[in-house]
């Protein structure tokens, strides 16, 4: 008779990995995008969130800037609501294994793939003085972040999806060749949010490293700035309050105050019913203000005490670097590298 118990095996909690860059300061597009979801994942997965430094340095930076967005990035994640002892939260750059998983995974990285992708295209336009081969195999690196934490998931807003592609691709491909090394993640889209538009540009995403401040609300933005912003966004001249093919300001921010006040877009369009862009541009407005208010407090309060911030990306880094240390020792040794 067979007298061994098999007890139930509580299932395995799912790892989540996501990144953000401080290219700038964080728009209402990375919070209703990304860092308000991050949130909610924290009590199902076992989660890692990471600011992206080393991608940033894609293009050119100012580096007590950079230093200054990093800290700012970083306290935007606790007061974001994430918790530094149930998360990993650290920044990129601390975390060696990155640049080394990088190099690895770029000679297996094919150019022809690296060349489709959608980011790179519109960065080198936007940046034709500076086409560098950083802004090229960012994919490659991005993928390294992921498969380092053998992450499940990686939440991102719908811009990141291909990138999140790019990196099953590599994992598998890498995987065919030296057996089960890396778990093969999922995009996690979520179903609203998942591309806040530009107010200036409204058929462009919203993008914290868009030069015109007038494009983007910034989560540090002053109320009577975002006030500014949402009256001059751009409409058109059908002057109702309803979602429509190519009606890309108004379809932009009727999501966005059905998502700061917690509407579906059905409401909102019968909330508005006769009234015109002004009045629904000020309550937009009122919505954003209150939904960022006690996020931006608090970051202020966390931006005071740079100690502070150091203490916790330090433990944040030591973290990571010894689930990432792992993965590196057994990439180098089915490689055949020296370690
Ligand atoms: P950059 O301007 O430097 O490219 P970005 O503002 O596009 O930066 P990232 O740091 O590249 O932001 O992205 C961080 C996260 O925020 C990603 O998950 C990304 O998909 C999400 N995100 C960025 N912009 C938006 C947006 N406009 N709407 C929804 N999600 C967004
Ligand atoms: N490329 C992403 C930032 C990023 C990221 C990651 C996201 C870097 N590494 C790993 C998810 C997982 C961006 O520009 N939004």
């Amino acid at each position: 008779m067979e007298d061994i118990v098999t007890a139930a095996q509580p299932e395995k909690r799912k790892i989540a990995l996501s990144g953000i860059q401080p290219s700038g300061i964080f728009t209402l597009g990375n919070y209703i995008g990304a860092v308000r979801n991050w949130n909610d994942l924290q009590d199902s997965c076992d989660c890692l969130f990471m600011i992206a430094n080393m991608h940033t340095i894609t293009v050119r930076q100012d580096p007590a800037t950079l230093k200054a967005n990093t800290y700012r990035a970083y306290a935007n994640l606790l007061s974001a609501g994430l918790d530094p002892d149930r998360n990993i939260l650290f920044v990129q750059s601390q975390v060696p294994a990155h640049a080394e998983l990088g190099w690895v995974l770029d000679c297996y990285t094919m150019f022809g793939e690296l060349s489709r992708m959608t980011q790179f295209k519109d960065k080198s336009a936007k940046n034709a003085d500076n086409i560098n081969a950083g802004l090229f195999t960012y994919p490659a690196l991005m993928a390294a972040d992921i498969l380092l934490y053998k992450a499940d998931v990686v939440p991102v807003g719908l811009d990141q999806k291909q990138h999140v592609e790019i990196a099953r691709d590599i994992a598998a491909r890498f995987n065919g060749i030296y057996g089960s090394v890396f778990t093969v993640p999922e995009p996690l889209i979520s179903k609203s949010g998942a591309k806040i538009m530009s107010l200036a540009e409204p058929q462009y995403k919203m993008s914290k490293s868009d030069p015109n401040p007038n494009a983007c609300i910034s989560v540090s933005d002053k109320p009577e700035d975002i006030v500014r912003k949402f009256k001059r966004a751009v409409t058109d001249s059908e002057a109702t309050v309803k979602r429509g093919e190519g009606r890309y300001g108004i379809n932009n921010l009727i999501e966005i105050y059905s998502i700061a006040a917690g509407l579906t877009p059905e409401q909102v369009e019968q909330e508005f019913e006769g009234k015109g862009y002004g009045e629904f541009k000020v309550k937009v407005a009122e919505a954003v203000i209150e939904m960022l208010r006690p996020f931006r407090e608090r970051s202020e309060d966390l931006l005071k005490n740079k100690d502070y911030l150091d203490q916790l990306q330090r433990q944040g880094a030591e973290k990571a670097a010894r689930v990432a240390e792992r993965t590196m020792n057994k990439v180098y040794k089915k490689v055949g590298l020296f370690r």
